[in-house]
């Protein structure tokens, strides 16, 4: 099982210094020929991004305007996320025979996405070891049974991730309310909740207000904790033409990621044969945890600069007609002091400054960031803090300006704006009373933590999964694994196997649905669903495979049954026309959700339609009714001696939670998941040697010791103090209560952990993942070597 994380022959060789060019190409195409046949893949990849075709089940970066895209508007990682989908594999009634939920379990991450597609429903009964066969009109009776047997519907928890549709996203948590409560955790709550709260705080808005067109036309770009390269491989043709127009870049990162270097495009000549395009300027080198620190010694800067030449560097204009709170804000700021900023973020005040110089020479300004920001202790500050810079020099509601966090899944920031939030505001609870006629719960739901918590204090007994893997991508994997298998039953609507499956309940569910790729053909004929990328697009997606199996059910369709056996037929919720024609659920939406009228008829332009921003016309919802400086309090991450921060990331070979392989090509490393890649001086004072193995232990201030076993120590130049590993296998030594301030996002990138050396390495992996080494019995397709060079 070479691709298997834990193998003995990791290999490590220097980190590439540039994205994508040809061999990106081949490897989607070599990913994706071994899932499935080259006829799917043709088709998958002829109508992926294309105008009547697949929204790309990847990531949220957008598209081009129809006119300008490309016959391939799609990345490496597009091809293999959705030919991962289009697979030709298969799970069947006899796989769940042979294994039992123990073994699920047991099984790891990569070998249980790689049994292929989800055939039929399956549940595993009260007491029983092993799924079996269940029929969907049985399936729905035991889920609405279950439902209508809690004390109160707050004792139920829906969970979404981002790969869901709008037209069942705007189901589930119709569906939810009207059944009673708000807990609708999603994926969001782990991902840029930090940004909603920072946005909506500051500006009235919780979402990205800049578009490609404004990417283009900018001076200046930050790209702040972010690996584009893997997670969104497109955006570099976005900074390259930023480039090609004269713009410039700095990228802010705890390490040099590949595609923050140079970019080489795979479907132009000179991507392929040239040396590529130079994307970073600047790179600032930072410790975990600078950022905040960074930016308040920008925005000092720059008052300092105004001081010295009135007039000529802040917006005036700008801050008198739009903003509050500049003046406590500068008062404020001008307390930073250079010290602590140099310690904090491990920069040298040359290097600041230099940015500062470059920052006086640009109007127009963007500042990009994701998970190196959001999933820290104070990523919400930072997030204000980064707010503050702009609003200084007017860098917002204009072209080439604005703020841009780049969304992880490729709806998520569609499912929130259906109202999938755990903290919807009461306007939008009140436009669903008006449509449908029953009073929405008020208050508060459980959002993914708080879902954790009530589960592992017996509050939420039942759990719904609507895509994603809950199981895997929360943290404190102990904790949550015993909280899940607390409740009285847990199910899960998925497209492929997954730990969740495993992690079971006293009964458990598995409702396999149809994908984005895969026809979905109702009542009254074939349909589409519509999608919201990260930069307020909303356009639809048609499928176009022949389905897995003819027993799938499309989620739509699934939501709809459930919530009609559990509530009953009424007229005001018409869940069977809902299935039949989910245009009738757009037209819902249209009158539910502001900005969607005419929904159905402006779906009909292949180029859909965007979303008004209202900061984009400075109109700004917030307390004070403009954009708002907020003082933030200094803080950083501070690892006591012998310890390091440790942040958990992704390869360049998975999706979430799912890895595709054990390699990750552009930091050279392959064989192997169960790596830490830690600074070589840090090594040397650590007294730690190349390869060495070790064990990740977590230090936190409830005196648990989470431990992650049997790590190799990799030298690799992370900033000093701040070590990096792989998601999900280090989720266990996130601790539950480690979270984001304000968001609750837990902390993913800042764990203080220390590197115990393993005295006997033949003892194995930590308890959480058992057989990673892929020992599971009997399950495991072969997996083609990838020694291939890359
Ligand atoms: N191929 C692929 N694409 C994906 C995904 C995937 O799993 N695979 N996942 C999707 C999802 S849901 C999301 S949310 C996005 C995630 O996209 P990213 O946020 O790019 O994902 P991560 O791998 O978590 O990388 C975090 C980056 O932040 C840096 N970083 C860590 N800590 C700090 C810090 O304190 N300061 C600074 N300045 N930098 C820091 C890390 O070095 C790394 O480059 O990607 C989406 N796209
Ligand atoms: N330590 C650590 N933890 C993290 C993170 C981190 O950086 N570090 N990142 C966090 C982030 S940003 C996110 S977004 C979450 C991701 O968390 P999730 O979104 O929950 O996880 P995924 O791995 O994307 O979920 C994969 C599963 O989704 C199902 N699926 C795929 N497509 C479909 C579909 O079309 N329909 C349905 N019904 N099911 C489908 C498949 O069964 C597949 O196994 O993880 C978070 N957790
Ligand atoms: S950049 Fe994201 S959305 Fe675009 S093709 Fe790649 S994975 Fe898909
Ligand atoms: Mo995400």
């Amino acid at each position: 099982m070479k691709d298997e994380p834990g193998d003995d022959d990791l290999t490590v060789t220097p980190p590439k210094t540039w994205a994508t060019g040809l061999p990106a190409v081949r490897h989607a195409l070599e990913y994706s020929l071994r899932e499935t046949s080259p006829r799917r893949v043709l088709t998958t990849l002829l109508n992926v991004n294309q105008g009547k075709g697949i929204d790309c089940p990847g990531c949220a970066w957008p598209e081009e305007s129809p006119k300008k895209r490309h016959i391939n508007e799609y990345c490496e990682n597009g091809a293999k996320h959705i030919n991962d989908e289009a697979t030709t594999r298969r799970v069947d009634r006899e796989f769940f025979r042979r294994h039992s939920v123990a073994e699920l379990n047991a099984m790891s991450d990569f070998l249980l996405n790689q049994q292929g597609r989800l055939t039929e429903p399956m549940v595993k009964r009260s007491g029983a070891q092993y799924y079996e066969p269940i029929g969907w009109d049985e399936a729905f009776d035991l889920l609405a049974g279950e439902l209508r047997a809690l004390a109160s519907p707050d004792e139920a928890a829906f969970y979404t991730s981002g790969r869901v549709g709008n037209e069942a996203a705007f189901l589930l948590q119709l569906f939810a309310r009207a059944y009673g409560t708000n807990n609708l955790p999603d994926c969001s709550n782990m991902c840029h909740e930090s940004s909603g709260s920072a946005l909506m705080e500051t500006l009235g808005v919780g979402k990205g207000s800049v578009s490609l067109d404004d990417l283009y036309e900018a001076d200046l770009i930050f790209v702040v904790g972010q690996n584009p390269g893997t997670n969104h491989p497109r955006m570099l043709t976005a900074l390259e033409e930023n480039k090609r127009r004269g713009g410039h870049i700095i990228a802010v990162n705890t390490l040099p990621e590949a595609g923050l270097m140079r970019f080489k495009h795979p479907q132009r000549p000179r991507g392929i044969i040239g040396r590529g395009t130079k994307i970073a300027d600047q790179f600032l080198h930072i410790r975990a945890g600078g950022d905040l620190a960074l930016f308040q010694a920008l925005n000092r800067l720059l008052l300092e600069a105004e001081d010295a030449d009135p007039g000529t560097v802040l917006d005036r204009p700008f801050i008198e007609a739009h903003t509050s709170g500049f003046d406590e804000f500068a008062r404020h700021i001008r307390k930073t002091g250079w010290d602590e900023v140099l310690t904090a973020t491990g920069l040298t005040r040359a290097e600041i400054e230099q940015v500062h110089e470059r920052v006086l020479a640009c109007g127009k300004v963007i500042i990009c960031w994701a998970m190196g920001v959001t999933q820290q202790r104070h990523g919400v500050p930072t997030i204000r803090e980064m707010v503050n810079f702009l609003l200084l020099r007017g860098n917002l509601g204009k072209p080439g300006a604005g703020v841009c966090p780049v969304r992880g899944h490729s709806n998520v920031q569609g499912d929130r704006t259906m109202g999938i939030w755990e903290r919807v505001p009461q306007r939008f609870l009140d436009a669903l009373e008006r449509e449908f006629g029953f009073t929405p719960p008020a208050g508060h739901g459980l959002d993914s933590v708080g879902t954790i918590r009530a589960m592992r204090d017996g509050k939420v007994k039942f759990f719904l999964g609507v895509a994603g893997n809950f199981v895997r991508a929360t943290p404190d994997s102990e904790v949550t694994e015993r909280a899940l298998r607390s409740c009285r039953l847990t199910a899960h609507i998925s497209t492929k196997l997954n730990r969740s499956h495993g992690v079971c309940g006293d009964i458990a569910l598995i409702l396999p649905t149809l994908g984005r790729s895969d026809r979905d053909v109702q009542a009254s004929g074939e349909q589409v669903v519509t999608v919201e990328d990260s930069m307020s697009m909303v356009h639809a997606s048609r499928g176009k495979l022949r389905p897995a199996s003819p027993q799938l059910l499309s989620e739509v369709a699934i939501l709809a049954r459930l919530a009609r056996r559990t509530l009953g037929a009424s007229p005001d919720i018409p869940w069977e026309e809902f299935e039949a024609d989910y245009a009738t659920i757009r037209d819902r939406i249209s009158r539910v959700v502001p900005g969607f009228t005419d929904y159905n008829a402006r779906i009909a332009d292949p180029a859909g339609f965007r979303l008004r921003n209202p900061v984009n016309d400075h109109e700004y919802r917030t307390a004070t009714g403009k954009a708002m400086f907020t003082r933030n309090a200094f803080d950083f991450l501070e690892a006591p001696p012998g310890h390091l921060v440790l942040q958990s990331l992704r390869s360049h070979d998975q999706w979430n939670t799912i890895p595709y392989s054990a390699n990750d090509r552009y930091r050279g490393i392959r064989h192997g998941r169960h790596i830490v890649m830690v600074n070589p001086e840090d090594m040397a004072e650590l007294g730690l040697t190349e390869l060495q193995r070790v064990d990740l232990v977590s230090s936190w201030t409830d005196g648990v010791e989470r431990r992650a076993r049997n790590f190799r120590v990799v030298p690799y130049p992370t900033s000093r103090g701040s070590a990096a590993a792989y998601y999900p296998e280090t989720n266990v030594l996130v601790p539950l209560d480690s979270v984001a301030e304000k968001s609750n996002c837990p902390t993913s990138k800042g764990v203080v952990v220390r590197l115990e050396p393993v005295a006997d390495p033949s003892a194995g992996r930590s308890a959480e993942h058992g057989t990673d080494d892929g020992t599971a019995p009997g399950a495991a397709p072969a997996r083609p070597d990838e020694h291939a060079p890359a």
